[in-house]
């Protein structure tokens, strides 16, 4: 429980007074049932219109604010006064999902980021649980995402797709206003502007999630000479079953399957048909028995994940190869493309022939030696690798080969794009950089003087990864992670170890660079930023 101020009772009632006036600035009561239009403040008097001040100097008792000079030394203690804001302004800390506790605002010893950045209010996760909650709380329907590693997920994520004018056309800047503006329970929040909104002094509104970093106070900056960084990688690490991320599929909830009976591969038929010889009608079983499966280890990232998310994944995959299917089925001469169904409508990514006609293009049934799990689409997913995550193919039921007449254009071969983020001009995901053993903000305790390690991939989808930079000074300084020879068929997982010499907050900024077809860099829209605080 946090001191409260001592207030005369004139002053209370003018309190009171004020607080109806000011419908806009309702008192927010804690979970500690504080309350923080009490707490934030230090001790304030009013004069007899009911303006804040009268506290120290020109008042009733007369006298310029000068006349009074000699009351200072005794009334203005500024150390304590500090020390005392510090203590009432102690950032929120929470719990996530994963069991870990984060704090997303940094303490600083003037509690100067409370007091005045009111960085607790804002932000989506200052007032919503998490962005999963939100999405599953919408009046109408929207995909479902669940994180399989801590990383949270934030309004990058949500970007990543409404930012693009080809997902449904439908804009965040839009839907959020009409959706928070007048909402009784964002007003009820003291929601405002700047809830969102970080305004620079440019009058520009930028998402105070991007910019918050920048803005902290009580940050430790570390010298990237000083820091003595040590980072590997390898690009064959995988992730664990239970590390996939999750995104739904299209149907009603209570038709998605939730476990692998064998039964459901027994009596699930795959039809593969269209301009071939001898198309198949099999059931999962049958196929496996006829082809037999073949493993590779292969990552998957979605094509929405924007700076700093986890949408992504690196898991051996086993099922039947599409060669082997291809050579049995022989599609006739010109055949372009497949044309895909699954169970829920799926097919909005139906690859090319030359995309599936691959060893590693498999009909999946196993990740990591375990049946598919049933929110991976089991009994059967469609894995098209060198893509984007949107061409697997859950829960897929017919393959039909088909010609696509070419409109006489010669295609451009342009590699994987990801939705542009209209600030920088650039792709938002591609390169991209997440830190995946913790949430951004976690708290980490008896942390300091010992070596912690910080996890995390850098990816570009098509583009092999050159280099992934850190820096612990706010982008001052940075120490280099060279990746040569960059496989862009896996992920770049690396392992970041670092010993913070004494508890604080600090700030970790990582910085990707891919290499384009044409040979030049094509550096990450934006550093992706991890905060973490050592106890
Ligand atoms: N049947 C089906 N498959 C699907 C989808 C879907 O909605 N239905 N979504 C695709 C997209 S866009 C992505 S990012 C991945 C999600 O991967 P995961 O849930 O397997 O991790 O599935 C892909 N395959
Ligand atoms: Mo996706």
């Amino acid at each position: 429980m946090k001191a409260k101020q001592k207030l005369t009772v004139f002053s209370l009632c003018l309190v009171m007074a004020l607080g109806l006036l000011a419908a806009c600035t309702p008192s927010e009561t804690k979970a500690d049932g504080s309350d923080d239009a009490a707490d934030n403040s230090s001790p304030i008097d009013y004069d007899s219109f009911g303006r804040m001040g009268n506290n120290i100097g020109f008042g009733e008792d007369g006298g310029t604010y000068l006349d009074n000079y000699s009351e200072y030394n005794e009334k203005l203690t500024y150390a304590d006064k500090v020390a005392a804001n510090a203590e009432r302004n102690t950032p929120n800390t929470y719990t996530d999902q994963f069991g870990f506790t984060y704090q997303p605002v940094p303490a600083d010893e003037k509690g100067w980021n409370i007091s005045y950045l009111n960085a607790d209010d804002r932000g989506c996760l200052a007032c919503h649980e998490s962005i999963e909650d939100v999405v599953m709380s919408l009046d109408t329907k929207h995909n479902v995402y669940a994180m399989g590693y801590p990383t949270q997920v934030t309004i990058a994520n949500c970007l990543g797709c409404h930012r693009n004018a080809g997902f449904g056309n439908i804009q965040l800047v839009e839907t959020l206003h009409g959706i928070h503006n007048s909402n009784p329970q964002f007003t009820a929040m003291d929601g405002s502007c700047d809830s969102c909104h970080f305004i620079d002094s440019d009058g520009k509104f930028n998402l105070w999630d991007y910019a918050k970093y920048d803005l902290y106070k009580g940050i430790t900056d570390v010298k990237a000479d000083e820091a003595n960084l040590d980072v590997t990688y390898d690009q064959t690490t995988i992730s664990d079953n239970s590390q996939l991320f999750f995104e739904s599929l299209n149907n009603e909830p209570s038709e998605w399957r939730t476990d692998t009976d064998p039964a459901v591969a027994d009596a699930w038929t795959l039809t593969i048909d269209g301009e071939v010889e001898n198309p198949i009608e099999m059931t999962v079983t049958e196929l496996v028995e006829k082809f037999g499966t073949k493993s590779s280890v292969q990552k998957q990232g979605c094509i929405e994940n924007a700076t700093g998310n986890a949408w992504i994944y690196q898991a051996e995959l086993t099922g039947v190869s599409m060669k082997d299917i291809i050579d049995y089925v022989k599609p006739a001469d010109g055949v372009t493309n497949i044309k895909c169904t699954s169970e829920d409508g799926y097919n909005m990514v139906s690859p090319g022939f030359d995309e599936i006609n691959y060893e590693d293009c498999l009909l999946v049934t196993e990740i990591n030696g375990e049946p598919l799990p049933a929110h991976q689409g089991y009994p059967v997913t469609l894995a098209v690798p060198r893509n984007s995550a949107a061409s697997y193919i859950k829960a897929i039921q017919s393959i039909s080969f088909v010609t696509v007449p070419s409109d006489g254009e010669e295609e451009e071969e342009e590699g994987v794009g990801t939705p542009l983020d209209p600030d920088t001009g650039k792709m938002q995901g591609k390169p991209n950089s997440a830190v995946l053993n913790f949430p951004d903000g976690v708290v980490l305790e008896g942390q300091a003087g010992k070596e912690l390690t910080i996890e995390g991939y850098a990816d570009a989808y098509d583009e092999p990864i050159s280099k992934v930079e850190y820096s612990l000074d706010h982008g001052k300084t940075w120490t280099t992670l060279e990746t040569p020879d960059n496989d862009p068929t896996c992920w770049t997982y690396w392992r970041l170890n670092y010993t913070p010499q004494e508890a604080g907050s600090y700030l970790l900024k990582i910085r990707t660079t891919s290499t384009q077809p044409d040979g030049s860099d094509r550096v990450c829209s934006r550093d992706t930023n991890f905060l973490f605080h050592v106890k």
